[in-house]
């Protein structure tokens, strides 16, 4: 195995569109946290680092939408995404921003070494153009049907039903998203990345030399060179982003996608003037934290333009995550289906390691998973409240109790001491195998089985009834128990830092080193403080809160849905078109449901001209005995026809709601049968 002397492992760049979400903490930010964690209590040389994404067509949208600058929409989030990721533990070396001056020199300049080394294919076309907004329309600016899934709202970068990435031109029915209109074709010019130049290259190095990526990625990869790599524009006409650094490129910018991964340079320069060695020496270790969707991006695209800049290294490993579904829905910002972090912390104060240990148990490593609150509540009250936090309360009360709240020496080892303490060593030792090859579900679940023994241990050997006739035996139990215990303040803190560290100082333990895991680790003794509540129980109530702020989000999109549900508006007509219809307010005399029909209603009004029979699609929605008496809109001089053998003389008008229910439409008070609706 080749040997690497530093670290260099990067976090996607959230975009700075919106507050970030549990989705975002088990695809990306927690798993890479923990492996930064181990690597740091390994003493290795690492940098994390991560930043805000604050380019983008998504941005520019919502800054158009709120009225306000893009900028204040970045400024807005990028501060609470931050915020968030520093109060549940996510400790990056830096966390920059890509709006800033600092990056948008880096990214012009890596832009510049590939134009001047002729890396580009420059080429006019014809892109779609928003003639009413006066705009190219790139990205979402665009909507239309998918060609692969027929999903009717399929944006001009992505398909978000079947996730396949699209370009403008292959939407059927496009339409402007700025304006509603059917956009039209207009020539103009872009930088593009020929990717199919450098297919050898990556063919030779994903699929020969990383076959031990995730399958997920490794798969991904495969199927895009298999289905042959096309060139990649890496320009837009836009006014946001950074500008394309050419004279002749007046109104273009970057394409966000190309931009934002050098973030990871620009936030690693932001750490030390020393960056260069952890991009460019060959024996430094590139990681990439990501979600799925950003594979293409971080196994393909990015590695084309870090090898074709000539100066930097490739990434060692991707290791993607799959998506986290919430409560059997797909998470959505514009949904509101999420649990968003800075709402979590008001509601679960200080319990971020509940959360955090959640997402790992049940991270999304290798297909979708979902979070339910149920097994929120069950995992936190039956694994770290009724496993970790007894166990470790009950060696600590003990050793008060009997020892003065010293580690008491220890006697001779039966086989049930000996196995417990071997027991450290294996989770040690597989732990660390786990982490190291990104399965940290296997990991964490390792780690847990050190309590879970402990829990045992001290089930099985009962100090606490020994302690009336051996003491001797009950110093043993309790040495070899708080060794455990200690153990645990190290092996959990890439998992549950919160906790770990409370561990830690209750055995007065103040180097967090992975060596110093040991069986030996707290010598005779030893003072240990008294341990504060590492986890507390989630109530029933809590549970039922957050089930009902999710059934309300529910209740109110339904209610978006069916407002949005609106038909359109028909073809114009002429006032002389109206005025041929003829309609009178009426009351129903008479009504009874047509025999052997589900929808028709045969009805007698008295429309004021006449009392007639009017057969009406109304009885879904009504009983008969309800309506009788009702004043009505009726269109009186249409054609009579016959409906199930029964003449039906006009035509009683209704509303139907979005929801497809049916209304009358009457005069707000009682008039006249036979007045005029004009
Ligand atoms: N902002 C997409 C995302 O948040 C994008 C990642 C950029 S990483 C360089 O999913
Ligand atoms: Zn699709």
């Amino acid at each position: 195995m080749k040997k690497y002397n530093r670290h260099l492992v990067t976090a996607a760049l959230p975009y700075a569109n919106g507050p970030v979400h549990i989705g975002h903490l088990a695809g990306v930010y927690i798993p890479a946290d923990i492996y930064v964690r181990y690597l740091k209590m390994k003493q290795e040389d690492v940098l994390f680092v991560c930043g805000s994404d604050e380019h983008g067509v998504p941005i520019t949208i919502k800054a158009k939408n709120e009225g306000v600058s893009p900028q204040a929409i970045v400024d807005r989030y990028h501060n609470l995404i931050r915020d968030s990721f520093k109060e549940f533990g996510i400790e990056f070396s830096n966390y920059s921003r890509t709006s800033g001056a600092a990056h948008h020199k880096v990214s012009s300049d890596f832009f510049k070494t590939l134009y001047d080394k002729g890396q580009f294919i420059e080429e006019e076309s014809e892109q779609y153009y928003d003639t009413q907004a006066q705009q190219f329309l790139a990205d979402r600016y665009i909507l239309g049907t998918c060609p692969k899934c027929g999903n009717k709202r399929a944006y001009g970068d992505q398909c978000e039903d079947c996730g396949t990435s699209l370009s403008p031109l292959e939407l059927i029915n496009p339409v402007s998203t700025l304006s509603g209109d059917k956009p039209v074709l207009k020539k103009t010019t872009h930088w593009y990345l020929p990717l199919q130049k450098h297919e050898p290259f990556l063919k030779k190095w994903i699929l020969e030399e990383h076959t031990e990526w995730k399958p997920n990625v490794y798969g991904q990869c495969k199927s895009w060179i298999d289905g042959g790599l096309h060139s990649r524009a890496v320009s837009r006409d836009l006014n946001w982003g950074v500008p394309v650094p050419l004279e002749h490129a007046a109104g273009k910018v970057l394409y966000v996608w190309f931009d934002a991964p050098i973030g990871y340079i620009t936030s690693t320069q932001e750490c030390t003037p020393d960056w260069e060695k952890y991009w460019k020496a060959e024996d430094s270790k590139l990681v990439h934290f990501i979600g799925k969707d950003n594979i293409v991006f971080h196994c393909i695209v990015f590695p084309t333009m870090l090898k074709a800049h000539g100066e930097y290294i490739l990434p060692e490993n991707v290791p993607a995550n799959e998506f986290l579904n919430l409560e059997g829905g797909k998470i959505s910002t514009s949904r509101n289906w999420a649990v968003w972090l800075h709402e979590y912390l008001q509601d679960f104060k200080d319990q971020q390691d509940t959360l955090r240990y959640v997402l790992t148990a049940n991270a999304p490593e290798t297909k979708d998973n979902d979070f339910t609150w149920a097994d929120f509540q069950a995992r936190n009250n039956n694994e770290l409240v009724a496993i970790l936090g007894n166990f470790v309360n009950r060696v600590v009360v003990l050793t008060h109790k009997y020892f003065d709240g010293k580690v008491p020496a220890c006697n001779t080892l039966e086989k049930i001491d000996t196995q417990a303490l071997e027991s450290i060593h294996i989770a040690k030792k597989s732990v660390a195998e786990h982490i190291e090859t990104y399965k940290f579900r296997e990991a964490l679940k390792e780690a847990m089985q050190l309590a879970r023994t402990g829990n045992k241990y001290l089930a099985e050997t009962e100090p606490w009834k020994l302690a009336k006739t051996d003491m001797e035996r009950v110093k043993t139990i309790l040495h070899v128990s708080l060794q455990i215990t200690a153990n645990l303040g190290l092996l959990l803190e890439p998992f549950i830092p919160f906790a770990a560290q409370k561990i830690r100082n209750c055995v007065q333990l103040t180097k967090v080193s992975w060596e110093e895991i040991n069986t030996a680790i707290l010598s005779e003794n030893q003072e240990i403080s008294n341990i504060a509540l590492l986890f507390k129980k989630i109530e029933d109530e809590e549970i039922a809160y957050q089930n009902k702020k999710l059934r309300d989000t529910l209740k109110e999109n339904e209610t978006e849905d069916a407002n949005t549900n609106i038909k359109p508006q028909k073809d114009t007509i002429e006032y002389p078109d109206f005025e041929k219809m003829d309609i009178r307010v009426g009351t129903i005399l008479e009504a009874e449901k047509v025999p052997k029909t589900d929808k028709l209603m045969k009805l007698r009004v008295d429309v004021g001209t006449d009392t007639r029979t009017i057969v009406s699609g109304i009885a879904q929605y009504f009983k008969p005995e309800e309506i009788i008496g009702k004043q009505v809109s009726v269109l009186i001089n249409l054609q009579a026809r016959k409906l199930r053998g029964i003449e039906s003389q006009g035509m009683v008008l209704m509303a139907e709601n979005a929801d497809g229910t049916l209304h009358f439409i009457n005069p707000e008070k009682n008039i006249e049968n036979g007045s005029a609706i004009c």
